[in-house]
Formats: structure tokens, sequence, C-alpha cells
């Protein structure tokens, strides 16, 4: 087996989860991810590929996913027995903080002489904090960083062609004296072309290394093989506590419109991946962010895949749009997040349409035939109090009667909360005030520092001026709680399903006023012995808190897939 230049490794978001009390919340409910977010970014695959496409050999170990397959693996003995010219990690979301800094500091432990390259969103919002740390040799700043990851390597393998470290665009970094420099954030590719996003490497590479498991994306993704394609880097929205929004690309990548994947290319890279794959595909991003025209054109490109496929909207839509996004993908299914029910507070959040539109839109696609329209709300937001969040379920309710009449239902709706913490680079986490929230982290160290709190209330790195933490946290239980007996009444989820949630969530608010009180214990050894008692039941509690994770899955019927029969051969004896 060729020993790989490039290890890029994704870790979790706790370093020691396993091992510890840690009572998640619903922070991963609506995602395919459990708490410990074991999904790394798509990007491992676009610069494995760049990379491999330029002569390095490259491989990503899922390191998160290794350690929730097996309490066995032990992950300092895998990282001591590599030997790559590098190590890549990501911190590109922020939960990721504690997990990532805990994994660069093993690996210096072990290879003090082997680079550490950090990069991702929150590296690039963090790389002043993040360079200052001993663990860590580079941070590659921006949004799309695998031209500068080549260049680093072509540097770190010392091709006469390489550049020096000073004319490497977007790197962070540390000279032989100890000394920052902060490179220009000059590479910003004006489109979404160079790479390669249908996943062709992985299969390539899962088969080349022998190794499976270091490439899953999730656990359970092998039983629901969702994938992803990209429409763009970036976005046109500004919603305001969002750090991938148009407000936070222009701050942190100095990115001032998307960087858009010729519709052309997005329709071949869903037919590539159903070459290998008959799991859903989700088209990422709103298809009409870069204008109608390229909609259209996608739809001309794709007409004739049956696939599933999962579509959002980031603003209301009209009838012919989504009567030929029907005729374009017949197995469409779509999502829309609609935040609240209450017009004051989506447009403080900064979504740019109402309710009324949102339900033309809703009842658009469901006569168009989409396949199932899975509604959003979110818990957290601007100018939303406790009041506000248990009207917008008793309004999901609502939707649930009039769009389901009769029928096999096709619409479900989901609530969570904004956790565990607010995206830094967003317009809230820049101007609390402004926007009502009192953010209670801003550096890296705090977060990384709030991670080691047993309950996801103290990892909550925000309040609002309507609602405290423990309003947020109360609230999410009792929504879930609401929500899910709506589900069930209405035959959303079997009565079975309705009850495990409804006993979770009971168990995991009883579980944090518990955590409380050890808290308030003045004696470290026993509140230790404490948390350690309770980690069992905390451990139950912890996954699908305030709703089923499976009921964001579509039927799929039986899996048909090529690769995955091949690879489970390959996996044959291993311990996943
Ligand atoms: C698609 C998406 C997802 C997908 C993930 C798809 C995937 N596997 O990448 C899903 C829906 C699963 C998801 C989940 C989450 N997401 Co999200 N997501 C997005 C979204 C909408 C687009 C991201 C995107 O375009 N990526 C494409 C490009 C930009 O990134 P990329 O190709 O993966 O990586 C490039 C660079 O980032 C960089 N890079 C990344 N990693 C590394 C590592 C190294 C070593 C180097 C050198 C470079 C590098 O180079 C790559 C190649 O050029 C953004 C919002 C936005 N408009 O950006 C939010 C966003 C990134 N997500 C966010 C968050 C908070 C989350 C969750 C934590 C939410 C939650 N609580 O559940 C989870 C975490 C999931 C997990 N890890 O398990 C925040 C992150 C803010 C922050 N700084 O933390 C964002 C900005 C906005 C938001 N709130 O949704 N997300
Ligand atoms: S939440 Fe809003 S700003 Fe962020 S990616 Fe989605 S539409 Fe864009």
């Amino acid at each position: 087996m060729p020993n790989p230049d490039l290890i890029l490794l994704h870790p979790p978001n706790i370093y020691d989860f396993r091992f510890r009390t840690i009572l998640y919340g619903p922070i991963s409910d609506l995602i395919p991810s459990t708490p410990v977010f074991e999904m790394y970014p798509i990007g491992f695959t676009t610069i494995a590929e760049y990379l491999e496409r330029h002569g390095f050999k490259v491989k990503i170990i899922n390191l998160a996913m290794r350690m929730l397959a097996s309490e066995r693996f032990n992950p300092e003995k895998l990282i001591a027995s590599l030997n790559p010219l590098a190590f890549g990690i990501d911190l590109h979301w922020m939960p990721h903080c504690h997990g990532a800094i805990e994994i660069a500091r093993i690996i210096k432990k072990h290879h003090p002489q082997t680079p550490v390259i950090f990069g991702g969103f929150s590296s690039t919002y963090y790389h002043q904090e993040l360079i200052e740390r001993p663990e860590v040799d580079f941070v590659i700043r921006g949004d799309s960083t695998e031209e500068p990851v080549l260049l680093l390597l072509k540097r770190l393998r010392g091709d006469e062609d390489a550049p020096q470290f000073e004319a490497i665009p977007n790197l962070t970094w540390k000279d032989g004296k100890g000394e920052i420099h902060v490179n220009p954030l000059a590479w910003s590719p004006p489109d979404l072309n160079h790479v390669l996003l249908d996943y062709s490497y992985v299969v390539k590479a899962v088969f080349r290394y022998r190794d499976l498991i270091s490439f899953i994306p999730f656990k359970g993704w092998l039983g629901y093989p969702i994938t992803a394609v990209l429409t763009c880097r970036g976005c046109t929205y500004s919603c305001r506590t969002c750090g991938g929004s148009a407000y936070a690309f222009r701050k942190m990548h100095g990115r001032l419109k998307p960087a858009y994947r010729d519709p052309e290319l997005l329709a071949k890279d869903i037919r590539n991946i159903a070459r290998f794959s008959k799991g859903p595909i989700f088209i990422l991003g709103d298809l009409r962010q870069a204008g109608m025209d390229y909609a259209a054109r996608f739809f001309q490109a794709i007409r004739g895949y049956t696939g599933p496929v999962i579509v959002e909207l980031f603003d209301a839509a009209d009838r012919e749009f989504l009567r030929e996004l029907a005729r374009a993908l017949p197995n469409f299914v779509l999502e829309i997040s609609l935040e609240s029910h209450s017009d004051e507070v989506r447009r403080a959040f900064g979504r740019p349409y109402t309710t009324a539109q949102a339900e033309a839109t809703m009842e658009y696609a469901l006569e168009a035939g989409c396949k199932r329209l899975d509604v959003f709300f979110m818990i957290g937001l601007p100018h939303q109090d406790f009041q506000s969040v248990m009207e917008t379920v008793d309004y999901a309710g609502k939707l649930i009667r009039e769009f389901n009449r009769g029928k096999e239902p096709r619409l479900f709706p989901f609530i969570s909360p904004m956790a565990p913490f607010l995206d830094p680079g967003s317009e809230a986490f820049e101007n609390p005030e402004q926007f009502g929230y009192k953010v209670f982290y801003r550096s890296l160290e705090e977060h990384r520092r709030a991670l080691e709190m047993p309950s996801w209330k103290y990892f909550l790195s925000y309040e609002t001026v309507w609602m405290s933490r423990e309003e947020i946290v109360e609230s999410t239980y009792e929504a879930g709680l609401r929500l899910n007996e709506l589900k069930k009444a209405y035959g959303l989820i079997s009565q079975r399903k309705a009850e495990d949630v409804a006993y979770r969530i009971q168990k995991a608010r009883s579980l944090i006023r518990q955590i409380d009180e050890v808290l308030t214990m003045s004696r470290s050894d026993l509140r230790e012995k404490f948390l350690a008692a309770l980690k069992p039941q905390v451990d139950g509690a912890n996954t699908s808190t305030v709703c089923d994770k499976e009921e964001l899955n579509l039927r799929l019927g039986l899996l048909n897939l090529r690769f995955l029969k091949s690879a489970t051969i390959l996996l044959r004896g291993s311990e996943l």
C-alpha cells in the first residue's frame, strides 16, 4: 500500500467523548451525524482529488467515525504509526475545536518534525489564535484551498518549481524563528469548476488503501448512503446567525459573490455519483441563486434522471418553477427553512419571505408531486420568546393538518435549537447587541473550554434579549415534546417511536437538572464521581433527542449499491 504524502484527519468534536459524561442535547438531531459530528467536510474529497491529479498521494482518515465505531480503537496508536509528509486537520465547524486541537497535540507528540496544517471556516476565522499554538504550523484560509494546499505540499516536498512560503496565497505560517506571517488572501477562484465533486476519489482510495471505515462520512451511512453535490461556494443571502452568509463570506474569505459550479457539471456530478450509489443526493444551495437561467440549464442537463434528489429553497418559489423542477427531477424532495411561524421573527433573522409566500410555495411543491416536504423551524432567533416557540409548534400542527389532509403524509415539520454555538463570522456574532444577542464565548480557547462542560446548556455560546440560556434549553425540550405528540396524533410517526422520543426528552430534562446540581458541588472529586455515575443514563439520552433522526430519512426500499457490496467484502473481519 502506498504511503500517503498528506493525511487528512477529521476529529471528533470532543476528543475524549467516549470516556466523559456529556449531555449533548439536540445539537445534531437534524443532520446525519451523531452529536460527535463525525461527518468530514466535502472539501476533504476535493482537496484529495486535486492533489492526486497533481501527483500526490492523499488519504482521509475519519478519526471521529473510527472512535465511534469501536471503544477499543486507539487514535493515538494509529497516529503514532503514520508517516506522511504532512497532516491536515479540518477545523471547519467550530464544534470540532476541542477534538482538532487535541489531535494536533498528539501528532506533535509523536511526529514533532511533521507539519500540521489546519483549514476550514473556523480555522480561517481564528487563524491568528491557531498559529500561536505550538501544535499548529500552517493555516490555509479561505473557502477554496485546493491550489494553496498543492503549493504548500510542493514546498514541503522541496520541488524545484515550488514557490517560497511567503508566495503561497491564503497561508498563515510560522518561520524557523517562530515569527508569524499572514500572507494575503489572494486565492479566491470565481467559479467552482476546477474541482471534482463526485466522490470518485473516495471510491478509488477505499480500494487502494483497503480501508472503508476511514472514509465513511457518518455513522449509519452504509444503511443510508446519502451524498451531496454543491451548486456553489458562498451564499447570496444574509441570515443573521449564519457563518456562511454573504456577509460572513465577504468578511472571512474576501468573497464578494458565490463561486458557482456550471449547471452542466452539477448534473454530471449527480449522474457520476449514481453510478456507485442509489442513495439520495442532496443538491446544496438554492438552484436559483445564480439566476433562473442557471436553474433552466441545470434542468435541461439533468432531464431523464430518476433517482431521489433533495433540493433546498432559500426563498419562496412560484408554481412554474416547481413544475419545471418536477419535470426535470420526478423523484424530488424539498427542504424549506421557515424558521418560525412569525413573519416578524423570520424577517429579523434575515429570511426574505413571508409565511403566506412560504405556504403558497409548499402548496405548489406538493401539487407538482414532490415526494416529501421537510419544513424546518429554529429556536434561538431574534425577537423569539418562549411563547413564540410554542406558537411555532402549534403552527407546525396546522401545516400537518392542512397539507397532509386525507393522504399519505408528505409534509414533515422539524424543530431544533441553534446549537451549540453562534457561528463566528456571522453578523450576530460580530454585532451581538444590534441583533439582541449576548455572546458568552468569543475566542477559540473559550469555545474549546466550553466543550469541557458536561451539558449542552453550558456549551450554548449565546442567549438573546428574548430568551435566557435556560429558556432556550427548556423551550427546546417543550417544543420537542409537543411536536412529537402532534406527529403521533397525525400518523407521521408510529406510537412506539413517539413514546421513545418522549421518554428520551423527559430523561434529558431530568438529567440536565441533575448535572446542574452536581456542578454546584464545591469538591471536584465528588463532581467527577457523580458525573461518572450518570454516564450510562446520559449516553442513553444522547441521540435523537427532540425527534428520531431516522424521521429525516427517505424510504429507500432495498438499496442496491454496487460500491457498498464490494466494500463490504473488503471490510469483513474489520471492527466496523
Ligand atoms: C453543506 C453544509 C453542511 C452539510 C455538510 C456537508 C459536508 N460534509 O461538508 C451538513 C448539512 C451536513 C452540515 C452540517 C453542519 N453544519 Co453546515 N453548512 C453547510 C453549508 C450550507 C455549505 C458548506 C459549503 O458550501 N461547503 C463548501 C466549501 C466552502 O467547503 P468545503 O469544500 O467543504 O471545504 C473547503 C474549505 O472550507 C477548506 N477546508 C475545509 N476543511 C479543510 C481542512 C484542511 C486541512 C484544509 C487545508 C482546508 C479545509 O478547503 C476546502 C476545499 O477548498 C454552510 C453554509 C455556507 N453557505 O457555507 C454551512 C456551515 C458550514 N455549517 C455550519 C454548521 C454550524 C454546521 C453544524 C455544526 C450544524 C449542527 N449543529 O448540526 C453541522 C456539522 C456537521 C458535522 N460535521 O457532522 C456553519 C459553520 C460555522 C462554524 N464556523 O462553525 C455554516 C457556515 C453555516 C451554518 N450554520 O449552517 N453543514
Ligand atoms: S442559512 Fe441563509 S445565509 Fe446561511 S447558507 Fe442558508 S440561506 Fe445562506
